[in-house]
Order: C-alpha cells, then sequence, then structure tokens
C-alpha cells in the first residue's frame, strides 16, 4: 500500500447517496455491485435511491439526499430537466456531485460515460463487414434515455454511410421487463419477415434489448440472423456462447468499473482534488469468435479481449492508503 497522505475530507466514513433512474438488468446490478464495493473500500457508506423509470421520483430522491446532508452524490442516468435544479442546489451546499449516462452539464459537475459513439460504431462496423455492406436490418430503440441518444446519432451515420443497408423494421420500450418486451416485438417482428434470408441482423444497443431478440430468434429457428449488441454480463457471456448463438458480438465497458471510476472521481473532489468536467472510458469489441470454447465470465474476459478493463482510471495516489486502513 502507498504511504500518501490520505487527506482529512476523506480520512472518515463518508455518506455517500447514488441516485438511479432505473434498477433492473444486468448491467445496472453489476453497476451497483461496483459502487458498493468502492465505497466499501474507502470505508463509507453508499445509499441506492431507485427510481423506478419515473423522473419527477429521481428529482425527489435527488432532493432527499441534499436534505440529508450527504457527503457526496452519485447520478446514474436520468435527464437535465428533471436534475439541473437539484444538482445545482447540492454545490452550493457544498456538496460535490459525479454523474453518469445523463445530458447534465452544470459547472463543478464531472460526468462520465462509456463513450457511447465508440460502442455504438464498434458493433455497428462489425455488422457492416460481416454483412458486407448490405442487407435488412431491425433496429431496437427507445428515446429519452441518453445512451441510446449517443449511440442513435451513430446509427443515423451508419445508415448514411451504409445506403444498401436497409432498416426493416423498428421497435423498443424500456420497462420492468425489457428483455421479454423485446422478445415479444421480435417475435412479432420475424412473423411479419417469415421468409429466410428477409433479415440479415438486428441491431440492439442495450443488452435487455439483445438478451430478448436473441431469445425469440432462437425459438423461431432462425439462426441466420445476427445479433450486434451492446454491453457484457455473465448472463450476456452465456448466451452468446451458447451453440450457433444469433448473438455474435457486442461493445461493452466493465459496469463495476465504470461505478468504480464515478466513486473515485467523486472521492477525488471531496478530497478538494481537480477533476476533468468530462471523462469517457474505452469500450471494447467482444466477438465471439474471439473467445475460447469454455465459458467465459466477466471475471476472465480480459484474458481474453485486448484493451478490456481501466482499473487505474481516476485513482489517486493516497487511495491505496485509504483502502488498506479500511482493511481492503
Ligand atoms: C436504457 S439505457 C441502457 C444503457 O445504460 C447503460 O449505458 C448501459 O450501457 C445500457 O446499455
Amino acid at each position: 500500500a502507498s504511504d500518501a497522505e490520505i487527506p482529512a475530507a476523506v480520512d472518515k466514513p463518508l455518506k455517500i447517496a447514488a441516485i438511479m433512474e432505473f434498477s433492473t438488468g444486468t448491467f445496472a446490478s453489476q453497476y451497483v455491485s461496483g459502487l458498493e464495493a468502492q465505497v466499501e473500500k474507502f470505508g463509507g457508506e453508499v445509499q441506492i435511491y431507485n427510481a423506478n423509470n419515473d423522473l419527477s421520483q429521481m428529482a425527489n430522491h435527488l432532493q432527499t439526499a441534499i436534505n440529508q446532508g450527504v457527503d457526496g452524490i452519485l447520478i446514474d442516468h436520468g435527464r437535465a430537466e428533471a436534475l439541473n435544479q437539484g444538482v445545482e442546489e447540492a454545490l452550493e451546499k457544498g456538496i460535490s456531485v459525479v454523474t453518469f449516462d445523463n445530458d447534465i452539464t452544470v459547472d463543478g459537475v464531472t460526468a462520465i460515460s462509456q463513450d457511447d459513439y465508440s460502442l455504438a460504431w464498434g458493433t455497428l462496423k462489425q455488422m457492416a463487414q460481416d454483412i458486407d455492406g448490405e442487407g435488412n436490418i431491425v433496429y431496437v430503440w427507445a428515446g429519452g434515455f441518453t445512451p441510446l441518444e449517443r449511440r442513435n446519432v451513430i446509427y443515423e451515420a451508419f445508415l448514411e454511410h451504409y445506403p444498401n443497408v436497409s432498416e426493416v423494421a423498428r421497435f423498443g420500450s424500456v420497462s420492468n421487463n425489457t428483455a421479454l418486451d423485446s422478445q415479444n416485438q421480435m417475435e412479432a417482428v420475424l412473423k411479419k419477415y417469415p421468409e429466410e434470408g428477409s433479415i440479415d441482423a438486428v441491431f440492439a444497443p442495450y443488452d435487455e434489448f439483445a438478451k430478448g431478440v436473441t431469445r425469440a430468434i432462437q425459438q423461431a429457428g432462425r439462426d441466420e440472423i445476427k445479433v450486434y449488441g451492446i454491453d457484457l454480463s455473465d448472463e450476456d457471456l452465456q448466451i452468446m456462447q451458447e451453440e450457433n448463438s444469433p448473438w455474435v458480438t457486442t461493445a461493452a465497458t466493465d459496469p463495476a468499473e465504470v461505478a468504480g471510476v464515478q466513486v473515485r472521481f467523486l472521492y477525488q473532489k471531496i478530497a478538494g482534488e481537480e477533476t476533468p468536467s468530462i471523462y469517457a472510458l474505452d469500450p471494447s469489441v467482444v466477438n465471439v469468435s474471439d473467445l475460447p470454447d469454455e465459458p467465459v465470465t466477466m471475471a476472465d474476459v480480459g484474458q481474453h479481449i485486448e484493451g478490456w478493463g481501466s482499473p487505474n482510471a481516476a485513482r489517486s495516489p493516497w487511495m491505496d492508503a485509504l483502502e488498506a486502513k479500511n482493511g481492503q
């Protein structure tokens, strides 16, 4: 462990609030585990507020955290129009704020992302190569979520760049059961396009979308249709590694690492250190063909995918000492 001096402001059990728009799905559960692990390593306590996809509830949760006088606030998803006012109030009261996956741009806040533009391009580039720049595709998408809006910018550019690729169907919604909804919606599309070769690929830029469409394709016996997703979890890896799985490519970062970076920026802020206004983690493209035949998990995916993970982002020298002091 480093012997760097621990700043007094973080050398105590801090109270952190995590204000989340939703907590369903394997991305969110890995993200929450990552938050809890990093805060615990620093000897703090994190309270998770889940708004169940309700933006006004999210704003209420933010207000509650401010009123409780927490030491720092993490915001996950949500939209500026609902949260800007609360964020400004938190800063006025001296509470540090770090955001992830939203469009909040208030001075003094650090906003992190997974570089959604690279995520989308990584998986779409692989799709373009696999279908040789032409074919019929299905797009799964829902508006109103900052990461999906950013991925959509790249999708629109992709369609312009590949004029011989046609979108034959589009659907999508984010709910408490996004995977099942996507499965049902994909089943309807498959009924509308029953002939082999009528659909070449699906772009499903959220793993809950990708899981659902993969199940629908498998159950319809239409394994010739390939799925290009975004995100990765143990469950996703298992589905992708099934024999002849339609889901062949995904682009992702490690959600637990995203959370770790967000917590570390927050502690840096509380310690009075300079932090950037924006920070984007570097995603990787994961092709099933790059994985071995044996089952791979999130714990060992880095052994097969070059550049996976960025464990040292937002790490100050005193963080080792703080973790050692808290027995981690
Ligand atoms: C509804 S937004 C879903 C996305 O949030 C995170 O950015 C994950 O990557 C997921 O795809």
